[in-house]
């Protein structure tokens, strides 16, 4: 497994050198090759629907990522991305300790549900040390404490037809000349339902602080950081990605990000 996991890499490195740059170009750079419609990217983006394949076919759906002890936990997590959101509903939230917030949960499900904190700190919780890497370069380990995705998933009962969780985040991110678009982002089943996958209102043994996505955001420990939306507003189950957002799954996606980010 580990050897056809090399190949993996291999593989894209037939891409040559825009694959390279890709996962490399980091959290706050575009560039022409992202922007626009390329045939790189075009190409980029079957490879990684290959490399998505593969890792579903080799990997069991459930295994962990690794978890670490309290020890190896050096610093704080480090704020990066959106780190203070501008959005008047949130603002409003955020100057009452989030006492109304309530987190929306919609689309393909049986019961759509608005969620208090006090409700999501009542389910059954988890706390892991894990380890985030940013395609920036950087990684830290932390203590996220959460209630599973997949328990909130089956308290609202998921519909067949269901493919994928979106995100959807108070903040929006600048795309230059074209404005802003809200931060989302969106995983399959096998990632929504993985035992580390939470939604943490907890970091290192404290409230999850604004900087780190307060009140509520995603870990999904065999993905990379921008794959893990901060400042979650609402849930949406849905069977196709094509009409949300940009339709590639996630703001970074659109602008050329591969979608299945696993590492
Ligand atoms: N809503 C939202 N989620 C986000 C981001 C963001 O800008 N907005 N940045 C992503 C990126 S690139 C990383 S590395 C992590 C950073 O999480 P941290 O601030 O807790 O380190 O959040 C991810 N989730
Ligand atoms: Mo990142």
């Amino acid at each position: 497994m580990t050897r056809l996991f090399v190949s993996r890499r291999r593989f894209m490195g037939i891409a040559g050198v825009a694959a390279s740059t890709v996962p490399l170009a980091g959290c706050d750079m575009l560039d022409g090759l992202l922007a626009g419609d390329d045939p790189v990217r075009g190409f980029l983006a079957s490879a990684n629907t290959l490399t998505y394949r593969l890792q579903r076919l080799l990997i069991p759906a459930d295994r962990l990522a690794p978890e670490f002890s309290e020890s190896e936990i050096r610093q704080g997590q480090r704020p990066n991305g959106s780190t203070d959101p501008t959005d008047p509903v949130y603002l409003a939230l955020k100057d009452a300790e989030f006492a109304a917030y309530r987190l929306n949960v919609s689309g393909l499900v049986e019961r759509p549900m608005q969620l208090t904190l006090d409700e999501l700190r009542n389910m059954p919780s988890r706390t892991q040390i894990t380890r985030h890497d940013c395609v920036e370069g950087w990684s830290c380990v932390a203590k996220w404490t959460g209630v599973p995705l997949a328990r909130v998933l089956d308290e609202a009962g998921v519909k067949s037809d269901a493919r994928y969780v979106v995100f959807h985040c108070f903040d929006s991110m600048s795309l230059g000349l074209a404005g802003s678009a809200a931060y989302y982002e969106s995983i399959d089943m096998i990632d929504a339902r993985h035992p580390q996958t939470i939604l943490a209102y907890g970091l290192n043994g404290a409230l999850l602080p604004v900087a780190n996505g307060a009140p509520l955001r995603v870990r999904i420990e065999r993905q990379l950081g921008y794959k893990m939306a901060k400042y979650i507003r609402a849930i949406e189950v849905v069977s196709d990605l094509s009409k949300i957002g940009g339709g590639r799954g996630g703001y970074w996606e659109d602008l050329g990000y591969d979608w299945y980010a696993g590492i």
